[in-house]
């Protein structure tokens, strides 16, 4: 799909801000922070529209990309950095747990970034597990692959189908948004998703 049109339609700060009209659907992207979302977002869109940092941010915000006016591209609040509070992590837990409850009817698909290189955290874990209870099964995006060599990323392939057997995933994507790899099948999912209706 060619992105002809995007606009950072509506940001989500405060609990009570409204979420936007639904159009065609939504597409969530949701990970550690610093996994990569941005610049996958950007690779996606093929414009810089998300911020990307070195240092992981303190993001608590829902921003809802609009997409050739007709369906959004929804950047969740990353979590697990170093330096998060309890309080911090309470936040993000609140602003998550709105997004599914009050969201997830009009999501046509949820991509969960993971990054290749390291093992699965513990905080990946507890987002798939509660993904899995509240019966969403997402797409893993693994990210970063180009920082991997081919014998490295076939070991960390075989890696995650084994660690992620015991959820339902829908589809595991390696992903590059250096390399623009992988894209091309999240695009895929998105325009197959958007042909439903
Ligand atoms: N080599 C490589 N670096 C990446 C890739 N995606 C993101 N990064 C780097 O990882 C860091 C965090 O990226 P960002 O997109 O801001 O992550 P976010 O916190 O999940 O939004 C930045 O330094 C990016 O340049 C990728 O596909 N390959
Ligand atoms: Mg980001």
């Amino acid at each position: 799909m060619k992105v002809e049109n995007v606009e950072l339609a509506k940001v989500i700060a405060k609990p009570n801000d409204k979420f936007p009209e639904p159009l065609h659907g939504e597409f969530a992207f949701v990970g550690r922070s610093n996994v990569g979302k941005s610049s996958l977002l950007n690779a996606l869109i093929g414009k810089k529209v998300a911020f990307v940092s070195k240092n992981p941010g303190k993001t608590r915000t829902i921003n809802y990309y609009l997409i050739n006016n007709k369906f959004y591209f929804v950047d969740l609040p990353g979590y697990g950095y170093a330096r998060a509070s309890k309080k911090d992590r309470e936040e993000w837990r609140k602003v998550i747990e709105r997004y599914f409850s009050e969201r997830t009817w009009n999501m046509k698909a949820l991509f969960a970034l993971i990054d290749s290189r390291h093992e699965l955290m513990e905080s990946d874990a507890q987002l798939l597990e509660w993904l899995e209870m509240i019966g969403i099964s997402p797409l893993v995006v693994l990210t970063k692959i180009d920082k991997l060599s081919s014998p490295e990323l076939s070991k960390q392939l075989k890696y995650f189908e084994e660690v992620l057997s015991g959820y339902s995933i829908r589809e595991l994507i390696p992903c590059s948004s250096v390399k623009k790899e992988g894209l091309d099948k999240i695009w895929n999912v998105i325009i197959e998703e958007l042909s439903k209706e």
